[in-house]
């Protein structure tokens, strides 16, 4: 929050206006589990595109397979996006229906 001063001179007064600034949205990204898609498919992929280690990938690759779905990581709108596209295109290349969304964090308001 910062505040902005408005001297107006016609009126002689002084005016204080308050802005209110966002702080850009985080989004989560959220592997989903499917059948087809071969566990050690998508420990690569959470390396590769995620960047994650290979015992932290194991980690969320089994979180999704037993519950359905897992949380990748947490990006600005952009990055988060591009994560998904290069999920699908990998998935694709490689004839699996693996799929990732991507939502935003809790609190945030979507802009
Ligand atoms: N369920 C898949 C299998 O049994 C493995 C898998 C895990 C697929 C996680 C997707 O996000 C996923 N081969």
């Amino acid at each position: 929050m910062s505040d902005i001063f408005r001297f107006d001179i016609e009126e002689q007064t002084l005016t204080k206006e308050k802005v209110k600034l966002k702080r850009p949205s985080k989004y989560r990204v959220i592997i989903l589990n499917d059948d087809f898609t071969p566990m050690e498919f998508v420990v690569w992929i959470l390396q590769v595109v995620f960047h994650r280690s290979r015992a932290e990938s194991q980690q969320i690759m089994l979180k999704a397979h037993i519950t359905g779905k897992a949380l990748c990581g947490v990006y600005s709108h952009d990055v988060a996006r591009t994560k998904v596209i290069q999920v699908q295109q990998l998935a694709e290349q490689h004839g699996y229906p693996l799929h990732c969304t991507m939502e935003v964090e809790e609190g945030e308001e979507e802009s």
